[in-house]
């Protein structure tokens, strides 16, 4: 219950070593030269997606203009957004994988 200064008796004193870590979303940005399966297999590779959520997400990005692959804690968040960004580059395209926090 209330404990009147922003905590609870419920849990305010449980656990309190194991706070949940901040979160962080890696998102893909749309762009008109990067082709449609070279996203499918960004996605399948660095994100662990199957070819049909793969796709589904890169149809989702395409149409909103971004989409989020996935929210990590930030150390994982940022490598997957630098390997991604390094693969991209490394083939010629210029697809873009952000990091924003949730
Ligand atoms: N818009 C791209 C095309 O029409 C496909 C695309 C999808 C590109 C998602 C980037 O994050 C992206 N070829």
């Amino acid at each position: 219950h209330y404990d009147g200064h922003g905590g609870s008796i419920a849990t305010e004193k449980a656990k309190p070593e194991l706070k949940k870590p901040p979160m962080y979303r890696v998102v893909l940005m749309n762009d008109d030269y990067t082709p449609m399966d070279f996203v499918v297999e960004v996605l399948m590779i660095f994100f662990n997606m199957n070819q049909e959520k793969a796709t589904q997400v890169m149809l989702s990005v395409h149409t909103q203009g971004k989409g989020v692959c996935g929210v990590f804690t930030k150390d994982v968040a940022e490598t997957k957004a630098a390997q991604v960004n390094q693969y991209s580059r490394e083939n010629k395209h210029p697809l873009l994988c952000e990091v924003e926090s949730v």
